[in-house]
C-alpha cells in the first residue's frame, strides 16, 4: 500500500525537508554550519570517535546519538521521493561508522562506548540507551524501506537481538526511563516478522509500573548520575502503576505519548483487550482534559510535561514539537486499530497547527516549545518564561525536534489512508494517488486553502471508501459521480459503498472561519476566543494590526471574513475579524475604563507564526 503525495501545500513542505531541512541538519550534527554562534551538536563527531576514526571526546547529551537516527530515518523517507545522491552518500557513510562503532556483541550506544563502557543498563532512568536503541532501530527499518539497504537494519536487528537476551533471556530487571523502545520494536516486527521483537515490546510495556521503586533501586545501586534524577517521582516516568491500571496522561509529555503508541501497536499485534482500553483511557485523559487546541500536549516546562485536568495555560506552556509528533503517532496507530475518525481529526489538528509551527518557513530554525501566546519582552526572560523562544534558534543543544519534525514530514505519505478489512478509509485530504492490492484512487485536494476534495477511482471494482468528516466542517457535501448523496455514517467516517474504477466522490468541506471556545474550566481561555479556518488554528500577531496587540478584543458576534489572494507575506490567506482596540492609559492604574475603538483585527494561520520579525502573538483573544 502505498501514497505518493502530490499537493501543493505538502509538497513545498515535503521540498523544503528534501532540499533544505535535511542538509541543513546534516551540517548542523556535524558541527559544520555557517554559522559558529549557533549551539553545536557533536552527534556526528561522538560516531566518528567510537568508531575509532577521530580522537575527540564524547560531547553534547547522553541521548546525542537519536539526532542523527531520526535524521538517517528522515533522509530515508526523503529519498522515496526526492533522490538525492549526495545526500544519500552521507547517510550510508553516517550508517558506515555506526557499523563500525558497533560493539562484537550488537550494543551501539556512544556515551556508553567511550564515557561508561562498563555501566551499560544501569541508568535506565536518565541515560536513555533504550530510548536511543528506539531511534536506531526505527532508523534501521526506515532505511531498509526507503533504500532496500539492509546495512542499518543489520545493525538495529543485532542490537535488538541483544537487548532480548538480556532483559528476556536473561532476566534483567527494568525498563526504560523513556520510552520508546517499545514503539520502535513492533515496527521491527512489523518488518522483519521476528515475533522476539513483539514480545520484548510487549515486555517492556507490561513490566511497566509493576514495581514502582525500580527506579529507587537502580539509582541506589550505582554511584554516577547524568543529572540530578529523582527516581521516586513516577509519574514524570509512568512508572506509578501498571499501564493497565493507570487513569491519567501524566508525566513527560514525550514519553508518555511515545509509551502510548507503543502500547497501542502492541494491542494492535496482539489483540490484547485490556491494553487497547488502556490506550482509549489515555487518549480521553488527552483530548478532553489535557490537550491545546493546537494539538500540543505538556502544560509546564517542569518536567517537560502533563500536569491536571483543564490546566492549559497559553505562555507557559511547553507543547514540545516532539509531543506533538509522538500523538500523532499515538493517534496514527489508534485510527488504524480502530476506525474510528475521532483520531485523525486529532492527528490533523496536530499535524497543521503544532507540527507545521515548530519550524520556520526557511526550513532552518526550530522552535522546541509551542506557546500560544508570546510577548518577546518577556519570553526567554522573565523567571516563568526562560525556557520559551520567541523566534525560532538555529539549533538547540537539546535538538530533539527539529530531525523529528523532518521524519514526520518526509512520511506524511504514510498517514493519508489507511485500509482495514477492504475498506478504504481517508484520513487526511492530501492530494496524490493511492496504490493497494484492493485499489487504486487519485485525490486531488485544495485543503487547507479551500474544501474541495475529490476521489477518483482508478482501480478497482465493489469498493468501499470511507471518508472521515473532521469536526470542523460544520456542513459537508458529498457528490457521487455529480449527485448529491448522504452517505451512511460509521464512526465520523462516511461510508461510499460499490465504487468501481471511474467513480468519482466529490467532497466540499466547509471552511467558513470559525470561533472555538474552550470549556470554561480552562481559565487560561475563560471569556477568551480563538478563530479557525478549516484544520487550521489562527493566531493574531503584532505585525497586522493597527495597535499593538496587548488591548486587542474581538467582538461577541462579531463577523469573521476569510481573505484569500495570491499575494502577502502571510500566503494571502487571512481572516478579518470585528473588534476593539483599547489604548493604553497613564499610568499602571486607573478609575476609568480604557477607550477602546472599533477596529478589524487579522488572524493568519497558526504555523506561520513568528516568520515576520519579533512581535506578540496570540491564539486566544478575550471576547466581548
Ligand atoms: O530526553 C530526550 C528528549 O529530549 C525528550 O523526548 C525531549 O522532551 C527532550 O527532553
Ligand atoms: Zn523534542
Amino acid at each position: 500500500m502505498s501514497f505518493t503525495v502530490r499537493d501543493a501545500f505538502w509538497n513545498k513542505y515535503r521540498t523544503l525537508v528534501a532540499d533544505v531541512m535535511l542538509p541543513y541538519e546534516y551540517d548542523a550534527l556535524n558541527n559544520s554550519l555557517a554559522d559558529a554562534s549557533i549551539e553545536k551538536s557533536h552527534s556526528l563527531e561522538n560516531i566518528r570517535i567510537a568508531a575509532g576514526e577521530s580522537e575527540e571526546e564524547f560531547r553534547g547529551l547522553v541521548f546525542q546519538d537519536s539526532d542523527t537516527a531520526k535524521w538517517l530515518e528522515a533522509v530515508a523517507y526523503s529519498l522515496l521521493y526526492k533522490p538525492n545522491a549526495d545526500l544519500e552518500k552521507k547517510a550510508d557513510e553516517v550508517i558506515r561508522l555506526i557499523g563500525k562503532a558497533q560493539d562484537e556483541d550488537g550494543y551501539f550506544n556512544t556515551y556508553f562506548k567511550l564515557n561508561r563502557p562498563q555501566s551499560r543498563f544501569t541508568n535506565l532512568l536518565e541515560a536513555h540507551e533504550l530510548y536511543c536503541a528506539g531511534h536506531l532501530i526505527e532508523a534501521g527499518v526506515a532505511y531498509f524501506e526507503g533504500t532496500g539497504k539492509r546495512t542499518l537494519l543489520d545493525i538495529s536487528r543485532r542490537f535488538a537481538d541483544l537487548l532480548y537476551r538480556i532483559f528476556l533471556t536473561e532476566g534483567k530487571k527494568g525498563v526504560p526511563g523513556h520510552p520508546e523502545i517499545e514503539l520502535a520494536l513492533v515496527r521491527l516486527y512489523r518488518a522483519t516478522g521476528e515475533k522476539n521483537y513483539l514480545d520484548l515490546a510487549k515486555h517492556f510495556i507490561d513490566e511497566r509500573g509493576t514495581d514502582p521503586d525500580f527506579f529507587v533501586k537502580e539509582a541506589a545501586a550505582r554511584d554516577w548520575n547524568v543529572w540530578t534524577p529523582n527516581p521516586k517521582d513516577t509519574d514524570y516516568l509512568q512508572a506509578t502503576r501498571p499501564v493497565r491500571e493507570e487513569e491519567n496522561a501524566v508525566g513527560h509529555a514525550v514519553r508518555a505519548a511515545y509509551l502510548y503508541t507503543g502500547m497501542a501497536m502492541t494491542a494492535h499485534e496482539t489483540g490484547d483487550e485490556t491494553l487497547l482500553a488502556a490506550c482509549k483511557r489515555m487518549w480521553r485523559s488527552i483530548v478532553d482534559r489535557r490537550m491545546y487546541v493546537t494539538g500540543g500536549i505538556g502544560s509546564t516546562a517542569v518536567g517537560e510535561a502533563f500536569t491536571a485536568d483543564y490546566d492549559l495555560p497559553n505562555d507557559t506552556n511547553y507543547c514540545e514539537t516532539c509531543a506533538a509528533i509522538a500523538l500523532i503517532f499515538f493517534a496514527r496507530e489508534m485510527a488504524t486499530m480502530t476506525n474510528d475518525a475521532e483520531y485523525a481529526d486529532v492527528m490533523e489538528r496536530a499535524l497543521y497547527n503544532n507540527v507545521l509551527a515548530s519550524f520556520q518557513q526557511d526550513g532552518t530554525h526550530f522552535f522546541y516549545v509551542n506557546p500560544l501566546e508570546v510577548d518577546p519582552a518577556l519570553a526567554g526572560k522573565i523567571p516563568l518564561l526562560r525556557h520559551v523562544f520567541p523566534s525560532r534558534p538555529g539549533w538547540h543543544a537539546c535538538a530533539c525536534c527539529p530531525p523529528n519534525a523532518a521524519r514526520l514530514l518526509s512520511s506524511i505519505d504514510r498517514y493519508a489512508f489507511h485500509e482495514s478489512e477492504g475498506v478504504l478509509y481517508a484520513d487526511l485530504f492530501l492530494g496524490g494517488t493511492y496504490d493497494s492490492a484492493t485499489a487504486a484512487l487519485t485525490v486531488e485536494s485544495a485543503l487547507p486553502r479551500s474544501g474541495e476534495v475529490t476521489c477518483t477511482l482508478t482501480r478497482g471494482a465493489d469498493i468501499t471508501l470511507a471518508v472521515r468528516i473532521p469536526s470542523w466542517s460544520k456542513r459537508t457535501v458529498i457528490r457521487r459521480n455529480g449527485e448529491e448523496c448522504v452517505p451512511t455514517m460509521q464512526k465520523g467516517y462516511a461510508l461510499l459503498n460499490n465504487l468501481n474504477a471511474g467513480d468519482a466522490i466529490a467532497i466540499t468541506f466547509d471552511m467558513t472561519p470559525r470561533k472555538i471556545y474552550a470549556n470554561p474550566k480552562v481559565a487560561a481561555d475563560f471569556g477568551k476566543c480563538a478563530v479557525s479556518v478549516g484544520p487550521r488554528v489562527f493566531c493574531f500577531e503584532d505585525v497586522d494590526q493597527s495597535a499593538p496587540l496587548e488591548g486587542a478584543c474581538l467582538k461577541r458576534g462579531g463577523a469573521l471574513r476569510l481573505v484569500q489572494s495570491d499575494a502577502g507575506d502571510h500566503g494571502g490567506f487571512y481572516v478579518r475579524a470585528e473588534g476593539t482596540m483599547s489604548q493604553s492609559c497613564d499610568g499602571l492604574y486607573s478609575y476609568h475604563a480604557p477607550d477602546e475603538q472599533p477596529c478589524e483585527l487579522i488572524a493568519v494561520p497558526y504555523h506561520i507564526w513568528g516568520n515576520r520579525g519579533l512581535g506578540r502573538m496570540k491564539v486566544w483573544l478575550p471576547e466581548r
